[in-house]
């Protein structure tokens, strides 16, 4: 079932090859992003509607829906997923606040004190996906570090549902987040109208959120066009199995399906210490795709998927370290042993009962992660990406008398004078 490969003989260009993903930027995104974003540019609400009706088929007067009709879609769902989703608001808050701490102040020389304060960004965008899977999690995952960082403004937007709202999740989770507006605006003229502003949309000061091949598309055009900064480049999602012999074949397929689910473009790599743990998860990969109800995504992504034996944890790592997954589940007794070889990874889930799942919705973490490589020198979302840290310094006579010979000798090596002048006039 999954295309299978021993570490052993792989070339380094096997290898890269095999670890390569996402590289084919398409210039036919790439032109028609660009006439999306010039059009919302110069046009505002009235291309973001024409182009709502054109790519979602919904005819909207109001490009949002405000308090009440939020607080009537949130009473659609059931007490239940009510619960479920406020346990999940909870564990990520818990987790996401011990992220704000405070750092000292460190007096470099007497008199030269120098730290750092945390501030807010003050208005940031949440794009939360539509399409084949409406995701209230990722609204969840952004929302909650937004507030506890205490961003001013948080501009939520999210392509309608065919009844012209949005689902009932989604509704309940701005509540969670006392978020009373939500933009029904998606695909790259979401981001466009974000980064530029419209009569409806305020411009903001970061983008957040995954999104189909036009979002991202959209996100890294807007980065380089205007000031708007991004969380960071997204990529279809990935999971990196690592099972030794005491996995559960079962459970290791179980978590390669979950990935495989999210899309076509989504990759499921398994790592296993033998051939017949790899020949024992692809029957039961089997086995529990049949019966799924996204089987033919599932499938598709499947066949963009691969296994590769080696012949110890060591070199799986080796190997997961230069794929630097999105996310890394060890499915081994010995995971303990392994935290200090894992360099390049995303977010990483230990032991055979810690499925990545728990992780994509409830367990504290953020499911906001870099993908396509990115791990090996992105973090995933966090209170930090909706900061900014100001450093300050101050000098006091003391101080002076310590730093500035040694500002003044830098300054005349360097040839700037006004520079000098700035330390010497003050002593
Ligand atoms: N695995 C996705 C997040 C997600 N899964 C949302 C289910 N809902 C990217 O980390
Ligand atoms: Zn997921």
């Amino acid at each position: 079932m999954l295309k299978q490969y021993s570490f052993n003989s792989l070339t380094a260009s096997d290898i890269e090859q095999l670890i390569a993903r996402n590289t084919d930027a398409t210039h036919a995104i790439q032109d028609a992003v660009s006439q999306i974003i010039e059009d919302v540019r110069h046009r505002g609400d009235q291309s973001l509607r024409e182009l709502t009706l054109k790519f979602d088929k919904v005819d909207l007067e109001t490009l949002y829906l405000g308090k009440e009709d939020i607080e009537a879609l949130a009473k659609t769902i059931t007490r239940d997923q009510q619960r479920a989703l406020e346990i999940a608001f909870q564990n990520i808050h818990k987790f996401h606040s011990s992220q704000l701490r405070r750092e000292r102040v460190v007096e470099t020389m007497p008199g030269v004190e120098c730290w750092r304060e945390v501030r807010p960004i003050e208005k940031v965008g949440l794009y939360i996906p539509g399409g084949s899977a409406v995701l209230p999690s990722t609204l969840l995952m952004l929302g909650v570090p937004a507030r506890i960082a205490g961003c001013k403004e948080i501009v939520v937007c999210s392509p309608p549902q065919q009844t012209g709202k949005i689902n009932g999740f989604v509704a309940y989770c701005l509540q969670l987040l006392k978020i009373e507006k939500i933009y029904l605006v998606g695909g790259a003229q979401a981001v466009a109208a974000m980064a530029y502003g419209s009569e409806s949309l305020p411009k903001v000061d970061k983008i957040f959120g995954p999104g189909n091949q036009f979002v991202t598309k959209a996100k890294s055009m807007v980065q380089s066009m205007t000031n708007v900064s991004i969380d960071m480049p997204a990529g279809p999602s990935e999971v990196l199995v690592v099972a030794d012999h005491t996995a559960q074949p079962a459970f290791v397929a179980a978590d390669l399906l979950a990935q495989a689910e999210h899309g076509p473009d989504s990759q499921a790599v398994l790592v296993a210490t033998s051939a017949d743990m790899i020949q024992r998860v692809n029957d039961e990969l089997q086995k529990q795709l049949d019966v799924l109800p996204r089987a033919e995504i599932a499938n598709m992504a499947l066949q963009n998927s691969f296994a590769v034996e080696v012949n110890s944890l060591q070199e799986a790592l080796d190997f997961s370290n230069r794929y630097a997954p999105e996310h890394l589940i060890l499915e081994t007794d010995e995971w303990k042993k392994l935290l200090p070889s894992i360099i390049n990874a995303g977010s990483v889930f230990l032991g055979h009962l810690t499925p990545e799942s728990a992780g994509d919705y409830a367990s504290g973490t953020n499911h906001t992660l870099p993908t396509s490589g990115y791990a090996r020198s992105y973090s995933g979302v966090s209170v930090d990406s909706f900061v900014k840290k100001i450093t300050f310094q101050h000098i006091s006579q003391e101080g002076l008398t310590h730093i500035g010979s040694v500002v003044e000798t830098l300054a005349e090596l360097e040839g700037l004078h006004a520079h000098k002048n700035a330390i010497s006039i003050r002593k």
